[in-house]
């Protein structure tokens, strides 16, 4: 039994919610059974730092509010925003996603084409105005008027503004709309900029490259259940994702203590799971969540760091895409964190979004807070020292 199974059968809040008319229109919108539901919302509000009191209104929120409009435009970058949001699965992650929002515009997903689209798009921000959501991927250039990317006959910078006016909250998807990300490395030819930049003033930001879905998720699911968006840092980060920098949570940490270091890739080291920092790993200078809620839902290990590549840093502003691959990060902490396991104790293989969160609504902490999990610790380091 998993630590979420185990908070789902003690809990008063899960036992009031497992009969209740929520979960039932759940069961019928999402076509996911009650208890998975039920789980899936319990790891949401856990990654966002929430207690578990909380549960009734995301749920509530998830299956009966009304689906806000969404208008998703597409700039300078790869499509891998929408990509890694349409492939995730368990349970089926574009499913909620797309029944919880009305996709009213977006490039790559519309089946209308030409003036239709353009149409939908307009009809989409007069019905909801004031109460839609603008969803932004990818770089903008504003080099010479922004003319390096037209939609419709509009300039990005043109079409970004049309669309910002009247929204009710603006999220800027993936490094390239949150700081410039790819498109903007040097020297930049067409003065690729981030949404924040042509708008002027401070947006939501979820950086990635691609972004993790379920801080996509988890943003849209508390501005639907609370009228507004997460709290956020000074890059208008959400607290909940991005509070934290990767190294604090690492599960080779206890090896970057311990001095046990991969020197090459193939060597001892590497072989064993020991630390990425000598090969670039830019985890010390990269503030994500990444380690904790993991990717493509197939289980620990599943990021950057866990399948023995150094983590690029493709999060943060001045280090993704701007510092070499292999050159070394710039220590924020040094201090192990006193959750950790010490150098000389097991190493964790990383907690799954759900197991996560379970452990965090049954301690009553944020997945932001660094939690490590009993039942994911498994990896021995009984092993010998590279040379
Ligand atoms: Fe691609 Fe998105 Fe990277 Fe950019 O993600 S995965 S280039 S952040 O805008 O599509
Ligand atoms: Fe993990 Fe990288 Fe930090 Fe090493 S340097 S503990 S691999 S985040
Ligand atoms: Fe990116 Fe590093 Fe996470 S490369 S996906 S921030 S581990």
């Amino acid at each position: 039994m998993t630590a979420i199974d185990l908070w789902l059968k003690k809990s008063p809040v899960a036992k009031d919610y497992e009969e209740s008319d929520s979960l039932r229109e759940a069961e019928r919108r999402f076509g996911v059974p009650r208890r998975d539901f039920m789980k899936f919302a319990a790891a949401l509000v856990a990654s966002m730092g929430l207690p578990s009191s909380a549960l009734g209104a995301v749920v509530n929120a998830m299956t009966q509010s009304k689906r806000p409009s969404v208008i998703w435009l597409q700039f300078q970058e790869c499509t891998g925003c929408t990509e890694s949001l349409l492939r995730s699965e368990h349970p089926t992650l574009d499913k909620l996603i797309l029944d919880l929002i009305s996709l009213d515009y977006h490039e790559t997903l519309a089946a209308a084409a030409g003036h239709q689209v353009e149409a939908a798009r307009k009809t989409a921000m007069e019905t909801n105005k004031g109460k839609y959501i603008l969803v932004v991927e990818g770089a903008i250039p504003m080099k010479d008027n922004g003319i390096y990317c037209k939609i419709g006959g509009k300039t990005a910078i043109e079409l970004t503004k049309e669309c910002a006016a009247d929204a009710a909250a603006v999220i800027a998807i993936g490094s390239c709309s949150s700081w410039g990300g790819m498109p903007s490395t040097a020297p930049n030819p067409t003065g690729a900029s981030s949404l924040a930049t042509v708008l002027g003033k401070p947006v939501v930001t979820i950086p990635g490259c691609p972004p993790n879905p379920y801080n996509f998720l988890s943003t849209v699911v508390h501005f639907l259940t609370f009228g507004k968006v997460p709290d956020l840092d000074a890059k208008g980060r959400p607290l909940f994702a991005y509070g934290r920098l990767i190294h604090e949570n690492c599960e080779r940490r206890a090896h970057f203590d311990a001095g046990r270091f991969a020197k090459q890739f193939g060597d001892d080291g590497h072989r064993q799971g020991w630390c990425l920092y000598k090969l670039g790993c830019k985890g010390p200078e990269t503030y994500a969540n990444c380690p904790q809620i993991l990717f493509n839902d197939c289980g620990g290990g599943a990021w950057p760091v866990g399948t023995g590549h150094p983590c690029i840093g493709c999060t943060e502003e001045g280090i993704g895409f701007t510092k070499p691959i292999h050159s070394l990060a710039v220590l924020k902490t040094v201090t192990p964190p006193t959750q950790f396991a010490r150098p000389a104790e097991d190493q964790g293989q990383g907690a799954t979004i759900v197991t996560a969160g379970a452990a965090a609504v049954l301690g009553g902490l944020a997945i932001g807070a660094g939690m490590k999990l009993a039942d994911n610790l498994g990896k021995r380091d009984d092993a010998k020292k590279p040379d």
